[in-house]
Parts: structure tokens; sequence; C-alpha cells
């Protein structure tokens, strides 16, 4: 298997190897067959503009996550893989896996936080492998968080839905709703615009406002 041409193949979907590690049973990877434990597990996802440019140009009706699936199954199975995916129930830690990875921290509002992409990057499936593997990615290092005095993420969100017990889904919906949540409808959440990591990745208008109108749809009226 070369990592090349999983690259490559990726990148036609615009999308990249986020990271990889070797699961142990905690880490709850399905395995690949009754008894067969993955020896290593890539995380594949989005930063930036590409993935959306190619779902644009391809989608051809499809929903994202069907899009997703279609171009991630036959190259899971070109490359002796078995895939897994976000949306899938019951949902598997996804995040988790990538800060297992060494690739991303957890971040004030939940969004985990990548020192490149910020929190600007989603995770659009997995792919598990028979064989030990290693990206040679660079670590995450130093979780920018931490040294980030003034928290903006923290304070932006017009409804407080990010507080000490963690985040109010509800208040968030809400506000998607209303007339005063047009800026985060239009633009992406402004707790996330309001970090100032990554913002090369921030995503483009219609990117911004395709996602959140699929989180305000699955959210009540
Ligand atoms: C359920 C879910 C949600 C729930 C969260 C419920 C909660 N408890 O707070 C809802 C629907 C509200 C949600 C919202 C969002 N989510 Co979400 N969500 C998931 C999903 C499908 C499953 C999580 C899970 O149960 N994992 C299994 C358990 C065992 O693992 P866990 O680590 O304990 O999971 C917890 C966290 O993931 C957390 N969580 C998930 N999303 C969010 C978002 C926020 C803001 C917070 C505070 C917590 C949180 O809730 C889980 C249960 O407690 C994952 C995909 C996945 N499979 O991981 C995406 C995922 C975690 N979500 C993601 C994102 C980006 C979002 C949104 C920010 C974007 C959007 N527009 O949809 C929104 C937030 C709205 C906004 N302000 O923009 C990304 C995170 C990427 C990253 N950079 O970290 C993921 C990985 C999806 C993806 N395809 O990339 N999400």
């Amino acid at each position: 298997m070369s990592l090349d041409a999983l690259r490559t193949d990726l990148a036609e979907l615009g999308l990249l190897a986020l990271g990889a590690f070797a699961p142990v049973a905690a880490d709850e990877v399905p395995n690949l067959a009754p008894g067969t434990a993955p020896r290593s597990l890539v995380l594949v996802g989005n930063a930036g503009a590409d993935m959306w440019r190619a779902y644009s140009a391809q989608a051809a009706g499809r929903s994202l996550d069907d899009w997703c699936r279609d171009g991630l199954a036959p190259l899971a199975e070109a490359h002796d893989a078995f895939p897994v995916f976000p949306w899938e129930r019951p949902f598997r830690p996804f995040q988790r896996w990538l800060r297992r990875a060494g690739r991303t921290h957890a971040s004030p509002i939940g969004i985990d936080i990548h020192p490149d992409y910020g929190l600007w990057w989603g995770l659009r499936g997995a792919l598990a492998f028979a064989m030990p593997l290693d990206l040679d990615l660079p670590a995450a290092g130093d979780n920018p968080c931490e040294t980030c005095a003034e928290r903006p993420c923290l304070s932006a969100c017009p409804v407080a839905a990010f507080g000490p017990d963690g985040y109010d889904v509800a208040a968030c919906a809400a506000h998607l709703h209303a007339p005063a949540g047009a800026d985060c409808m239009a633009l992406a959440c402004r707790a996330r615009r309001a970090c100032p990591i990554g913002r090369d990745y921030t995503q483009s208008p219609d990117q911004a406002a395709f996602h959140m109108r699929a989180f305000r749809a699955a959210h009540g009226t």
C-alpha cells in the first residue's frame, strides 16, 4: 500500500489524511472482521476550500454524507481498508481518535483545535488497515488554547451557548432560527470565527451557509 497513492486518491475528493494511530481495544475502533482488530486507523477530513470545491462540482444532488461515502467506500476497497463514517450510528469518537493521533487538542468550546486549521476542519471518515502505517505528520505541539489569554471564543456567542455546563444546543439552535442569528447563518458560528488560529481556513459564505442550514434543519423550527 502506497501512502502517496492514498493521498493522491483522497486529494481528488478534496480530502486529507489528517492523522493516524495504532488502535488498542480502549479506542473502540471496529474490527476489520470478527476477531481481527485493525493495526492502524487513518483519519480522513477536510480543511480549506478543496472538499467544498470537489463536492460542489460532483454532488449531483447527493447530500455531503452520501457524496463522501460514495467517494471513500471504493477508495477504501482499492487500498485494502475498512471505512468507518462519522455520521453512522452508534457514533464513534472521531474527535478522540484524532487527538489520539496527536494532531489536535480540545478547545474551550468543544470543537477541537488543529495547530494550522484552527477550528475550521471536519472529519469525513476513517480508514482501518490491517497493517501498521505511519503518515509521518508533525505532532500538534502545545495546545494554543492554553496560552490564549482572551479566549474570544467563549465570549463571542450572542446567546452564551458555550458555558461552564458545556454546549447549550437548544439556545444555539433557537438563535439560528431567529432574525438575530442571520450573521451566524450566513458566515458560520460567531464563536468559531472569533478564534485567531487558522483564519486562512475559514469557510466561504456558501460553504458556511450550507453547514449552518444543515445544523439548523436538524434542530427544531
Ligand atoms: C452528536 C454530534 C453533535 C451534537 C452535539 C451534542 C452535544 N453533546 O453537545 C450537535 C448536533 C449539537 C453537534 C453540533 C455541531 N457539531 Co458535532 N458532532 C456530533 C457527532 C455526529 C457525534 C459525536 C458523538 O456522539 N461521538 C461519540 C462519543 C462517544 O464521543 P465523544 O467524544 O464523547 O462525543 C462528544 C463530542 O463530540 C460532543 N460534540 C459534538 N459536536 C459538538 C459541537 C460542540 C460545539 C460541542 C461543545 C460538543 C460537540 O458531543 C459528543 C457527545 O457528548 C460528531 C461526529 C463523530 N462521530 O464524532 C460530530 C462532530 C464532533 N461535530 C462537529 C462539528 C464541526 C459540529 C458543529 C460545530 C458544526 C455544524 N455546523 O454542525 C456543530 C455546532 C454548532 C455550531 N455552533 O456551529 C465535528 C467536530 C470537528 C472538530 N473540529 O472538532 C464532528 C467531528 C463532525 C465532523 N464531520 O467533523 N454535533
